[in-house]
């Protein structure tokens, strides 16, 4: 199973020698010719769409004259140049995802599943063990949101800072030696005026990382001129601010380079880069007057918001056509030579778009034939018009004639057939197209929709379940207290496990949590970081992907807004978007449910969990069984948030004497309570206040089973729930998120995915919070969020429903 892309033979020409410069020359010309070429395939239909590199390919070239193996991009998708510079990707492969070929070899960056130009390298192998790192040049995956590749180049740049100054990983040269691996960044102009991009640089700069990041500045966001993106319409003015004083570390060193002075950028970059891997000071790179020969993408047409002189300018100052004079003026090459090299690539390149089509095309077209052979079969076998069988032969007319079907033109056909003979005898070959369409589908559902989750064995899922133990004279502690026994015993277990966050480091988080950890295990491995959510969620990713084993810290569940774009985009999509071949295990610690006031009691979790798809999120009714999740995380390999209860930090829970080694598993509920009337479903603070209702309600003869999910995602993965409802035939679903959020999600889970409709003797009912947010005060939090009194109601209504004799309204 190894590609190009998997172990690719590192390029090293630093030397500006005659030989090189033709070959980057020839680079050059071929990604052009991809450009051009991709725009023909995209306009005449053979794609949806297409955006490209042309215009940036002499930088990049000169980018990758810099890289060195260890070394990782996060960068958009105008990089197609950089990554042919470092054999990452190959003609063939760029066309294979411009026609969203689903074959992972074909398509390595993701199996057709991103759109043209989101590059990645495999960084873990189909077991999910991380590929080695520093024997090739690497590049996490690429996300279409503009900006978004910022918040990860941060933590791809901090893994080689943590890998040279912690002497416990010096031995992993599987993801660094020495620490002298850069983080390679890449973002356009127009980008550069999202909020997280200046984020992102702020924390390199704080961090002291290697990273390297290149502004392409093109003047444009797709028609918006950099006078309205940026202030003073000049990036390298408001980046001027950011810079070190000579001799200090404390900033960053920026460079200016024309986009079309080729021995200036190659001369750029290799300074850069050579500061940057010796003294971890990050550096900017903008690489200005780059042009946009066909404009931003095939959706439209630069003459429409360029002026003429400004489209005159773009050809004059076309990268290429500089670098041919150049090389010309200094004698490196003839004219005709260039000449010859262009028209070479230019044939190439059509050679390999024509591969790349005909391999796209190939198991398409063989699945076509076999249902047209089956089609024709099940059209005899109907026979005549009556019997359905005319029909059936113009459904196989009607594909066999459409040129380039896609599978699922296929799949309607054979479809379409099973409609077209409904209420008819149907022969074997009838049977043998549905059971033929049914195997399609499966197959199809995994091409296009495996690995949202872990499928390797290191699945959080597949790991082994270890209970709490407790000894006979198990402490009594506060909850904060059971977590920080946790944490001290995966920081000394995991040399590679870190934890950074707002007040984590010398206070040892808001809670107390990991108080006393940063004195013990170093600065380095507990860290303080500014208030910056979005960056913190991104230094974990970034973390994650070179090896270490990050926790995040969002100091309340309400500010995990600032990061949920990131956790959204980037974190839950990662493995997805790479078809399983990139994974970052990322755990994100927050805390929340109720406490005070409309901005540290929120619940919004069915806002994260409809965004977090790929993540797991646990919602822990206490802090013990907080700290099975995160053991049971650490031994994972994926995401996973893990919600304290922002109360319970200091009631008292019972320390289990394997706290650093038990685990609670994901998606398997606990029944709190049993009961045989209602089964009410809930998790996180609301399970002590249900608990305490069920004690009200006994007294009046309701017998409540209390059941905690633990997990939203993933939910009830044995259907356990359904189990309580065949005994109760009543449900309630119970939490403090907004009307019809997760409560609503629970519900859908446990009647639609469940069954559990069948056993219902009264309606099922949600109880959330009110829809506005929870005010401030003891009163506030009453008349804002379910309690004891309205849970009593809300069960004893459903009681009540169903058998009034037995239950008599109150
Ligand atoms: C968050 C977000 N907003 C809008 C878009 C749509 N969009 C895609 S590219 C682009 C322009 C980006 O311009 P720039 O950063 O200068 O890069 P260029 O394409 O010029 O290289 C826009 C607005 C997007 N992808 N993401
Ligand atoms: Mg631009």
């Amino acid at each position: 199973m190894m590609s190009s892309i998997a172990a690719p033979a590192p390029r090293l020409a630093s030397e500006l020698t005659r030989e090189s410069l033709l070959a980057d020359f020839r680079l050059a010309v071929r990604s052009r010719h991809t450009s051009l070429l991709g725009r023909r395939e995209v306009l005449t239909g053979k794609a949806k769409f297409g955006i490209f590199g042309d215009g940036k390919e002499i930088a990049q070239i000169a980018l990758a004259r810099a890289f060195r193996p260890g070394d990782v991009r996060s960068g958009y998708y105008r990089d197609q140049t950089l990554m042919m510079a470092l054999d990452l990707l190959s003609v063939e492969q760029f066309f294979a995802q411009l026609y969203a070929d689903a074959d992972l070899e074909r398509e390595p960056c993701s199996a057709g599943r991103s759109m043209t130009a989101h590059f990645a390298t495999w960084m873990v192998d189909e077991h999910g063990e991380f590929l080695p790192q520093t024997d090739r040049f690497n590049s996490s995956a690429d996300v279409s949101p503009t900006g978004s590749q910022m918040p990860r180049l941060v933590g791809l740049a901090q893994a080689s800072k943590l890998y040279r100054e912690l002497p416990a990983l010096s031995d992993r040269a599987g993801f660094s030696i020495g620490g002298r691996e850069i983080a390679w960044g890449t973002i356009g102009n127009a980008s550069c005026a999202e909020g997280m991009v200046w984020e992102s640089i702020n924390a390199a700069c704080v961090l002291r990382v290697p990273m390297v990041l290149s502004i392409w500045d093109d003047g444009y966001g797709i028609s918006v001129p950099n006078e309205i993106q940026i202030a003073k319409g000049d990036l390298g003015a408001l980046l001027e601010g950011f810079c070190r004083a000579p001799g200090t570390r404390d900033g960053l060193d920026l460079y200016s380079v024309k986009g079309w002075d080729y021995p200036a950028l190659c001369e750029t970059y290799l300074a850069a880069a050579e500061i940057a891997r010796r003294d971890h000071v990050p550096a900017v790179i903008h690489v200005t007057e780059m042009t946009q020969p066909q404009g931003h993408s095939t959706s439209g047409s630069h003459e429409r918001y360029k002026s003429k002189e400004r489209l005159e300018w773009e050809v004059e100052f076309d990268g290429i056509k500089r670098m041919r004079e150049w090389m010309v003026r200094e004698g490196l090459a003839e004219p005709e030579q260039l000449a010859a090299i262009d028209e070479e690539e230019r044939i190439a390149v059509r050679d390999a778009q024509r591969r790349a089509w005909d391999a796209f095309r190939a198991p398409i077209e063989a699945e076509k034939s076999f249902v047209l052979g089956l089609l024709g079969e099940v059209a005899a076998e109907a026979g005549g018009s009556e019997a359905g069988g005319a029909e059936v032969a113009k459904i196989a007319d009607d594909l066999k004639r459409q040129q380039a079907p896609f599978r699922r033109d296929v799949s309607a056909a054979a479809h379409a057939v099973r409609v077209a003979t409904a209420g008819r005898a149907r022969g074997p070959a009838a049977e043998r197209l549905a059971g033929w369409r049914r195997g399609f589908e499966a197959a199809n559902a995994d091409l296009y929709g495996a690995h949202l989750t872990s499928e390797t064995p290191r699945s959080p899922l597949a790991q082994p379940i270890v209970p709490a133990r407790y000894a006979d004279d198990a402490p009594l502690l506060n909850g904060f207290e059971v977590l920080t026994a946790c944490f001290d015993a995966a920081l000394a277990r995991y040399p590679e496990l870190v934890a950074m966050g707002e007040d984590l480091g010398q206070l040892g988080d808001v809670n107390q949590g990991f108080l006393g950890l940063q004195a013990k295990y170093g600065e380095l491995r507990v860290a303080d970081t500014g208030i910056r959510e979005t960056t913190i969620l991104g230094q974990a990713i970034g973390l994650a992907m070179r090896g270490i084993r990050p926790i995040a810290e969002i100091q309340y569940l309400d500010y995990i807004l600032y990061a949920l774009q990131i956790l959204s985009d980037d974190l839950a999509t990662l493995r997805y978007r790479s078809a399983g071949r990139q994974a970052a295990p990322v755990i994100v610690r927050t805390r929340g449910h109720r406490l005070e006031g409309i901005w540290h009691s929120g619940s919004p979790m069915a806002g994260v969990i409809h965004l977090v798809r790929g993540i797991h999120v646990c919602v822990p009714r206490n802090m013990t069984q907080a700290a099975g999740m995160y053991n049971l995380l650490l031994q994972g390999d994926d995401p996973g948030i893990v919600v304290e209860v922002l109360n319970g930090y200091r009631l008292k829970e019972r320390l289990p004497s394997n706290v650093g080694d038990f685990t609670v598993p994901l998606g398997v509920p606990e029944v709190l309570r049993e009961g045989g009337d209602v089964t009410v479903v809930t998790y996180g603070a609301c399970c002590r206040v249900a608990l305490e209702a069920a004690e009200a309600l006994a007294r009046v003869g309701v017998e409540t089973e209390v059941i905690d999910v633990q997990t939203l995602l993933p939910f009830d993965r044995d259907a356990r729930i359904v189990e309580s409802l065949k005994k109760t035939n009543r449900l309630l679903c119970l939490d403090e998120d907004v009307p019809g959020g997760a409560s609503a999600s629970m519900l859908q889970q446990i009647l639609e995915m469940q069954g559990g409709y069948q056993w219902l003797d009264a309606a099922p009912r949600t109880l959330a919070a009110e829809a506005h947010r929870p005010a401030y005060g003891s009163d506030g939090d009453y008349w804002s969020k379910p309690n004891r009194e309205s849970i009593f109601d809300a069960v004893y209504a459903i009681a009540h429903e169903s058998n009034p004799r037995r239950w008599p309204e109150l």
